[in-house]
């Protein structure tokens, strides 16, 4: 069962080489945690990708929302990367047919394939989503997340919507390596997806538009997900970005995220 074995034992279950950089990168930083990146100055960005960067696995992204995007960001990004240690999520929830999908991965303003080392998907379109993105992310050794489930209240995606999702990725395991989820789907003992958890926050239950958060160990412990997603809990909602207490945050959603994980793979 992957959720009681150690992160790293969990690097030869998987084929797809996005995925073994993550399990291998978590268990090198002792860090189940990915911030989300959800600022709207390019300024703004690197400075909490900067303060973060030392304790996370994970840095997500949703480039479409900086105001003054362009490639020198794409550039610095990947250098950070490179100096603390983490990976890249583009959270671009692609949602289309898949000939428009992989125009939308590989080209644009974004070329998000060029840089990010996972993105994600809905599976409304039905299977050919998954297709039409790994023409293009294959070959550059990226790896999809599919969407089996949100944490908005009044989300379509639960019952048949998340079997079907899971079975659809059950059929591409060379480059659908996990899911956003709420909790581990149960499946076969061998079988090993990575679960990727937003709405994770430490003294709020929600915000005024639908989101709803649990804390790092409900998500990590009772619900046996992997990588808990952290947005405004480290970098806070307001436009101004205050650096020490961004890394604050992120060094205490870093230890409860890892404290939970290794109550869950001691017990
Ligand atoms: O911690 P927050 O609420 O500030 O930010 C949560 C982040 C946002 C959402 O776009 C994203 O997580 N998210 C997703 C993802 C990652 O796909 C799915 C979902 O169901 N809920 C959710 O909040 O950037």
């Amino acid at each position: 069962m992957a959720s009681s074995k150690a992160y790293g034992d969990r690097v030869a279950s998987h084929s797809n080489r996005a995925a073994q950089d993550l399990l291998r990168t978590m268990e090198r930083k002792q860090s189940n945690l990915c911030v989300s990146v959800d600022v709207t100055s390019k300024a703004a960005f690197l400075a909490v990708v900067e303060a973060v960067g030392p304790f996370v696995c994970l840095i997500k992204t949703h480039v479409d929302v900086i105001a003054d995007f362009d490639a020198d960001l794409v550039e610095q990004l990947t250098q950070l990367a490179a100096k603390h240690d983490f990976l890249i999520f583009e959270d671009r929830k692609f949602a289309d047919i898949g000939n428009t999908v992989s125009l939308q991965y590989a080209g644009g303003i974004y070329k998000i394939a060029s840089w990010s080392h996972i993105t994600n998907a809905h599976t409304v379109p039905g299977p050919g989503i998954i297709a039409g993105l790994a023409k293009v992310g294959l070959p550059l050794g990226r790896g999809l997340l599919l969407l089996a489930e949100m944490s908005s209240a009044g989300n379509l995606a639960t019952g048949a919507y998340s079997d079907q999702t899971i079975a659809m990725a059950r059929a591409h395991r060379d480059f659908v390596v996990g899911f956003i989820a709420m909790q581990r789907p149960s499946g076969p003992a061998d079988e090993d997806f990575l679960i990727l958890t937003p709405g994770v926050q430490l003294g709020s239950k929600g915000d005024a538009l639908g989101q709803q958060y649990r804390t790092p160990r409900e998500v990590v412990f009772d619900s046996g997900c992997d990588v808990i997603i952290v947005g405004r809990g480290v970098t806070g909602s307001g436009e101004s970005i205050n650096v020490e207490e961004v890394q604050h945050q992120a060094r205490r959603y870093r230890d409860e995220g890892w404290s939970a994980y290794r109550e869950r793979i001691a017990s």
